[in-house]
């Protein structure tokens, strides 16, 4: 956006109608002129929040961290790295070497080792859980397994696939994936629909995983209370479908799925999936296709499909979310921190009642967030996404 940058400040009657706008932040050229289909669905007021950030290093040295987890009781974090590392980290930044056992991955293109979750059980079971791109005849495709950490945090033991996406894709682009337990004990997988032309249209089927929203218990099994479909060759443990590239999910204080997905040009959308419902992809969207040409139907909404929460024109490229809560930040308690890949930073979303009350840019020197991580206290760690990538914990700054 060299271009943009440019361009000199808008006329000053211009700015008198703007909302206070965060951190110097305002709204970019959109790439479509869609009518949101209803006023909060879109460009919500911009807010400043009355606090200093303070941005510390954990820890350095990651080759494009992906997802980060937290160990109970201090225990530090897990992170990865898609390249294929899963590393431990303390909570002083001392980091461990590679853990062994972790699943050969596909580390091309987007595809590598991607999310990680700590176990609800972990204090007992040490269960951990990863996504990734996994190898497969005929290409690749998103996977999750569970695996067993050792007393040591060294090594991987009873490691096993609990999804494995299909079918084979050639494309390694659009893998998802988050993997987030939810109150019910039940987890959420997400997955991406391998971006190409060809590939796309799965997200709409019922026989493949592509573009899903799965729900499934921790071994992998179907659980009881997902949707039934009408098609008799829908692959069990589907929750939603009609998604593109689900790169975020967190459940809210209420027990409450929520998404966020990579849209084309000025498409990107926050989700709320519920059981059995169709969200669009890629028949309806807002935005275009990055050639610029129209997606699909060239509409953005369509009878029997669902409509995003939000959608961002131009886009955020989201990474990982989590939902606010603690001490420190503390009106910002219910909020969702989204990581940022372009143009980087922290988005955080007010929400009341189900919609978007307020939006803020955070952080926005910081460049590529691929993902947020949310501690007791209510401050937060965030991975940027580099060669030369890190664990960085914002706090607030006191007085
Ligand atoms: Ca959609």
């Amino acid at each position: 956006m060299p271009i943009r940058a440019l361009t000199a400040a808008p006329p000053l009657a211009f700015l008198l109608i703007q909302p206070a706008a965060s951190q110097g932040f305002t709204w970019g050229e959109r790439n479509t002129d869609f009518q949101p289909a209803f006023a909060e669905q879109f460009r919500a007021n911009l807010e400043e929040s009355d606090v200093d950030l303070n941005v510390e290093t954990v820890v350095g040295g990651l080759v494009h961290p992906w997802g980060i987890a937290v160990l109970p009781d201090g225990g530090g974090y897990l992170v990865t790295e898609r390249s294929g590392q899963l590393r431990h980290v303390t909570a002083d930044g001392n980091l461990s070497a590679p853990i062994g056992g972790v699943p050969a991955v596909l580390a091309q293109n987007q595809g590598g080792l991607l999310d990680v979750a700590v176990g609800p059980e972990f204090a007992d079971d040490r269960r951990i859980y990863l996504t990734y791109a996994k190898p497969v005849d005929g290409g690749s495709v998103t996977a999750a397994a569970r695996a067993t950490l050792s007393d040591d945090l060294a090594q991987l033991t009873e490691v096993e696939d609990i999804f494995v996406q299909g079918p084979p894709s050639p494309t390694p682009m659009h893998y998802g994936s988050r993997i987030v337990f939810l109150d019910d004990g039940t987890v959420a997988i997400t997955t991406g629909e391998h971006s190409s032309r060809r590939e796309r249209v799965f997200a709409q089927d019922l026989d493949k995983t592509y573009g899903k929203v799965m729900r499934l218990n921790p071994d992998g099994t179907v659980p009881d209370g997902n949707p039934s479909f009408d098609a008799a060759d829908a692959v069990p443990g589907i929750w939603s479908y009609g998604h593109r590239n689900v790169q975020g999910a967190a459940v809210d204080a209420d027990g409450t799925l929520w998404t966020i997905e990579h849209g084309p040009a000025g498409g990107d959308e926050l989700n709320r999936p519920e059981a059995g419902l169709n969200y669009g992809w890629p028949v309806i969207s807002y935005g275009e296709n990055y050639n610029g040409d129209e997606v699909g139907s060239g509409r953005a909404a369509m009878e029997g499909m669902e409509q995003p929460v939000y959608f961002w024109d131009p886009v955020i490229a989201p990474g990982g979310m989590q939902f606010h809560s603690g001490t420190q930040f503390g009106d910002w308690n219910g909020d969702l921190l989204i990581g940022s890949l372009y143009p980087g930073g922290v988005v955080r979303l007010s929400l009341e009642e189900g919609v978007v009350v307020e939006e803020e840019r955070l952080l926005r020197d910081q460049g590529r967030i691929r993902d947020v991580e949310v501690l007791d206290d209510g401050s937060f760690l965030m991975l940027t996404d580099f060669d030369n990538g890190a664990i960085l914990q914002v706090t607030e700054a006191s007085d």
